[in-house]
């Protein structure tokens, strides 16, 4: 399998930690998205809504949306599981994935905060406030549910790593990135790094990709 990715990418980290779990072989293509590659029309041929991560995985064309490729990746290598066997569970493990990846995620992309400071005249400052906001709001909800509610447990969703955690995960990097206080939320902290205990979620983590800043 080929990928186009990003070191950054919260996205593209969803998807690398589901490739190593599942002992998945793939390439990765880091498009360098401050200097705006994936915009150009090289890549809108390959994803015309210039988002990563893009993923061949034969000669038809590329998979997108990470929620969508975890999905293909659980049912065509099922061997090692990501989601739990019971409906019930595994409504909850996608609830909490979709809460990352569908309503905090897309606030702080590159895209937005963009557009917040050239359509909205707003300082880097006035939007990194937005993006902080968008982090802090997504791991309040999260914490909240996490402490509370009965399926929790080692990871996410019970004792077995699923699309949750890597969803989580991919926040998590975010929070260190960005310089965003983690400090509230102890239960959000503790299953993040039992998912980065894990060697297959470590190798994935955008920090260690090529393009990535030393520290
Ligand atoms: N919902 C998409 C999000 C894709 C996305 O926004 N990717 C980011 C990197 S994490 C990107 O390519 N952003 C480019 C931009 O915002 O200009 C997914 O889960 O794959």
């Amino acid at each position: 399998m080929k990928m186009y990715g990003n070191w950054r990418s919260a996205a593209s980290f969803r998807v690398r930690a589901a490739l190593n779990l599942k002992g998945i072989p793939y390439e990765e293509v880091f498009l360098d998205i401050d200097a705006g590659e994936h915009t150009q029309p090289d890549f809108l041929a390959i994803n015309p809504q210039g988002a990563v991560p893009a993923l061949f995985v034969d000669d038809g064309p590329p998979l997108t949306q990470s929620l969508a490729i975890l999905d293909y990746l659980e049912e065509t290598h099922p061997e090692v599981p990501l989601l739990p066997a019971d409906p019930r569970p595994r409504a909850r493990a996608r609830s909490l994935a979709q809460l990352i990846a569908c309503d905090t995620h897309p606030l702080y992309t590159p895209r937005v905060r963009k557009q917040l400071m050239k359509a909205y005249d707003l300082s880097k400052e006035r939007a990194m406030e937005f993006l902080h906001f968008a982090f802090t709001n997504g791991l309040k909800t999260l914490e909240t549910r996490l402490a509370s509610e009965p399926g929790s447990g080692r990871f996410m969703q019970g004792d077995a790593v699923s699309h949750a955690d890597l969803c989580l995960v991919s926040l998590w990097a975010g929070t260190g990135i960005f310089g965003v206080d983690t400090s509230p939320y102890p239960t959000v902290k503790r299953i993040a790094e039992a998912c980065l205990a894990l060697d297959a979620v470590a190798r994935a983590h955008p920090l260690k990709q090529p393009g990535a800043p030393a520290a």
